[in-house]
């Protein structure tokens, strides 16, 4: 008779192929759309992507979708702006591309969820590639040291040190002395802490748009004051 260490072995063998078991808990996506012709470029980790999408909860609950608000999405593949199922999920994708994502709950919003989503939720996505594009950084995670998803003053002032940003700004900005670069730093946290709790979370932060906005502040540094209470 098979002792219960071998039933145990038994199962787990069969459960398991090759050397990696299939966990039902993986992410798992299918392609609803095939790419466009001649596809030259995958995503690949660290590839900046502009998507719609939808998700979904397995009720049928809709949490989001892009093409209602008639804005498309962008991030960085790997970055923490998203779970990291739908990182995940995008990689290899093909511009045109359209996939449906069923991610689990640990590469989702875990055990604690996110607003709307309840935590312990499979989330449901299908997601359309747009474009991809090279490299870029997520600034927001670049900045958020100690990873508390708020950016603190102290944490801001390495914004104008970050290449990408001392490149939009030109070389005159990468010149400001240590007083120039408080000042501005100050300036870009009254822009950016819309609720005035003296920290930037990530949504504040993305609302600041891209770098093109900032290129007018040095000009703009001198109409802008400083908050009443500072
Ligand atoms: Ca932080
Ligand atoms: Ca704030």
């Amino acid at each position: 008779m098979f002792s219960r260490t071998t039933v145990v072995l038994l199962f787990l063998v069969l459960q398991c192929s090759s050397l990696v078991c299939s966990d039902s808990s993986d992410l798992s996506f299918k392609v609803i759309n095939p790419p466009y012709l001649g596809c030259e470029r995958e995503v690949k980790e660290g590839d900046s992507v502009h998507v719609h999408f939808r998700g979904e909860l397995r009720d049928g609950t809709e949490f989001e979708n892009t093409y209602a608000a008639d804005s498309a999405y962008n991030f960085i593949v790997g970055s923490r702006k998203v779970p990291v199922g739908m990182s995940q999920g995008v990689m290899g994708m093909c511009p045109g591309e359209i996939r449906e994502l069923s991610v689990p709950p640990h590469l989702g919003f875990g055990e604690k969820g996110k607003d709307t989503i309840p935590g312990g939720s499979w989330l449901l996505y299908e997601v359309e590639l747009l474009q991809v594009s090279d490299q870029g950084i997520d600034l927001f995670d670049e900045l958020d040291v100690d990873q508390n998803e708020e950016l603190t003053l102290e944490e801001l002032k390495k914004y104008f040190s970050i290449p990408e940003v001392s490149k939009a700004f030109g070389m005159d900005f990468v010149s400001q002395d240590e007083e120039g670069t408080g000042f501005l730093t100050q300036t870009l946290m009254n822009l950016g802490d819309t609720n005035s709790d003296d920290v930037i979370v990530r949504d504040e932060f993305y609302a600041l748009a891209d770098l093109q906005k900032f290129q007018s502040m040095e000009s703009a540094e001198t109409e802008l004051e400083f908050r009443e209470d500072l």
